[in-house]
C-alpha cells in the first residue's frame, strides 16, 4: 500500500469521545446475553479505580498525539422513568420504596452504563452524509431496560457537546419499538480508503425485525436489520455505500451481545472473527469492499483463537487506530490487559505484528478491568466521531481533552468516588447525596450551567 494514497487530503481525524465512568459504577448482572455482567453480578464494585482507568486511557491516547474527548456521565438515581411508573414522594422515599420491594428496579435506575460510549449513538461524518453535516442517531437501547433509561440524555449530551447547526445533526432516537433496536456504533463499522475519502457503512444486525429469519437461540439479539436501515436512511448515506450484514447466531449466543465484541474496523481494515459474520451475507460483503477500494479483510480463524477466548479476552474490543496523523500504514492497536493474559491470544497476537502484510504494527495493553467486569473493553468506551479541523473547532469545548482538564478530573474523581460499592448500598441516603454532588463539582468544573435535569429543580 502506497502510504501517499492512504494519507488524508485535507486535516480529517477520527476523535474518540470516552464515556466517563459515573460514581454510581456496580455490578448489578443488568445485562442477560452479557457474560461478564452476569458472572459479576452482585460483586462489590470499586467506582474509583473505574473511572481513574478510563482516564488513564484517554491520557494514553493523548499523549500519543491523538484529539480526545469525553460524555458525561448521566444523572442517576434516574427516578423520573419511575415517576412514570406511579412511584411518588421525595427521591429518597422513592429509593426506600424501590429497595424494599423493587431491588432490581433500584441496580437499574442506578446503573453507570453511558459509560460504554460506543452505545451511544451511531455516527456519520460529513463525507458520507451527503448534506455537509456530521449525523448522530442516539442509540434507543431498548433490549436492556436499564440501558433504555440512556436515550433521553444521551440525546441531550450530544446536542450540548455538538451544538452547532452548521457542522452536526442530533437525530431523535428511533422509536422505541422492538422493531427498531437499536445499539448506535457498537454494531456499526466505517470502511474507507482513509478519513477524509468517502466511506462505507457497514451495519451488522443480530435480527431482521419483521423477519424471524435465523435468530440466535440462547440470547437475544440486540440490533434489528430495520434500525440499522432506518439510521443509514436519515443519515443521507448512499444505497450503495451502506452494506448490511447478519451477525453469526452462534457469536450472540456464544456471547458477542454486540458486534464489536468479535469485530473492528478502521480504514481499509477489518479486524474479525471467523465466526463474526454470517457467512453468506459476509461473502457478498466482502466482495462489494473490495470493489470500492484496497479493502483488507484481517479474519482470526476458530481454531487459532476460539470463539470463547475472543469473548473472554475481548480481543476484538481493542481501540484499532491509525497512526495520529491519519496515516492507515501504521496502526496501533489498544487491547484490554486480559489479551495478554489468554495464552491463544497473546501467542496470536505476538505472531500479528510480525506480519507485515497487514498494518498493525503496535499493540499496547490497558486496564480498564472495573468496565470489563461488566462486559465493555476499550471500545465500548469510546464514540469514535471522524471530524475535519472546522468541525472539531465546533465541538462544545467542554468536553474536549487537554492534560490538565484530565489531571482535573482525576482529582475530582478521588474526592467523590467510593472505592467500595455493594448493591446494598444503592439504598444509602447519603450515597444519593453523595452521587448528585459529584455531578454538581462536574459540571462546576465544566462550567456548564444547569446541565443535569436534578440542577433545573433543586438547590442542592
Ligand atoms: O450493554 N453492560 C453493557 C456493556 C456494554 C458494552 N458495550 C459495547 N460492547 N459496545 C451492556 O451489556 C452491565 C450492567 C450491569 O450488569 O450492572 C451492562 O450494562
Amino acid at each position: 500500500m502506497n502510504t501517499v494514497d492512504n494519507m488524508n487530503t485535507q486535516d480529517v481525524r477520527e476523535v474518540n469521545f470516552d464515556g466517563l465512568i459515573g460514581p454510581t459504577h456496580n455490578y448489578s448482572g443488568l445485562s442477560f446475553g452479557n457474560l461478564a455482567s452476569a458472572r459479576n453480578a452482585q460483586l462489590c464494585s470499586n467506582p474509583q479505580a473505574a473511572a481513574l482507568q478510563g482516564l488513564a486511557k484517554m491520557r494514553r491516547l493523548l499523549t500519543q498525539g491523538y484529539t480526545q474527548g469525553f460524555m458525561p456521565p448521566q444523572q442517576r438515581p434516574q427516578l423520573e422513568t419511575m415517576r412514570q411508573l406511579g412511584f411518588t414522594g421525595s427521591d429518597q422515599q422513592i429509593i426506600n420504596q424501590l429497595y424494599k420491594r423493587n431491588p432490581r428496579l433500584l441496580s437499574m435506575v442506578y446503573s453507570a452504563s453511558p459509560m460504554w460510549a460506543a452505545n451511544a449513538a451511531t455516527v456519520t461524518p460529513s463525507t458520507d452524509s451527503g448534506d455537509g453535516l456530521v449525523h448522530f442517531t442516539p442509540a434507543n437501547l431498548l433490549t436492556t431496560p436499564h440501558r433504555a433509561m440512556e436515550a433521553q440524555a444521551t440525546t441531550h449530551s450530544l446536542r450540548t457537546i455538538f451544538n452547532n447547526a452548521k457542522h452536526f445533526k442530533v437525530h431523535a432516537p428511533l422509536p422505541s419499538n422492538n422493531l427498531f433496536a437499536d445499539e448506535g456504533a457498537a454494531n456499526h463499522s466505517r470502511l474507507c480508503q482513509h478519513y477524509g475519502k468517502r466511506g462505507i457503512a457497514m451495519f451488522a444486525y443480530g435480527r431482521d425485525g419483521i423477519d424471524s429469519g435465523d435468530q440466535p437461540s440462547r440470547f437475544p439479539a440486540r440490533q434489528t436489520r430495520l434500525a440499522s436501515e432506518a439510521v443509514a436512511r436519515s443519515h443521507g448515506v448512499n444505497d450503495d455505500y451502506a452494506l448490511f450484514c447478519r451477525q453469526h447466531p452462534v457469536a450472540i449466543d456464544t456471547g458477542a451481545f454486540h458486534n464489536d465484541v468479535v469485530a473492528v474496523a478502521n480504514g481499509p481494515v477489518l479486524f474479525f472473527h471467523q465466526l463474526a459474520f454470517a457467512t453468506d451475507d459476509f461473502a457478498t460483503i466482502k466482495q462489494q469492499l473490495a470493489e470500492q477500494f484496497a479493502f483488507m479483510p484481517l479474519s482470526v480463524n476458530h481454531k487459532d483463537v476460539p470463539l470463547e477466548d475472543a469473548i473472554k479476552s475481548y480481543l476484538f474490543n481493542s481501540q484499532l487506530l491509525a497512526a495520529p496523523n491519519g496515516d492507515m500504514t501504521k496502526m496501533h492497536l489498544i487491547a484490554p490487559s486480559e489479551c495478554a493474559e489468554n495464552t491463544a491470544v497473546s501467542r496470536y497476537l505476538n505472531t500479528l505484528v510480525q506480519d507485515e502484510k497487514q498494518p498493525i504494527r503496535t499493540i499496547e495493553f490497558v486496564d480498564v478491568r472495573e468496565s470489563m467486569s461488566n462486559g465493555g473493553g476499550p471500545a465500548c468506551l469510546r464514540l469514535r466521531v471522524v471530524l475535519n479541523e472546522q468541525q472539531r473547532a465546533a465541538v462544545n469545548p467542554a468536553f474536549m481533552l487537554t492534560d490538565a482538564k484530565i489531571t482535573a478530573l482525576e482529582q475530582w474523581v478521588k474526592k467523590h468516588y467510593r472505592d467500595k460499592l455493594l448493591p446494598d448500598d444503592l439504598a444509602d441516603p447519603s450515597f444519593y447525596t453523595e452521587s448528585l454532588e459529584a455531578l454538581n463539582a462536574l459540571t462546576d468544573l465544566l462550567q456548564l450551567e444547569s446541565f443535569y435535569p436534578f440542577q433545573q429543580t433543586s438547590t442542592l
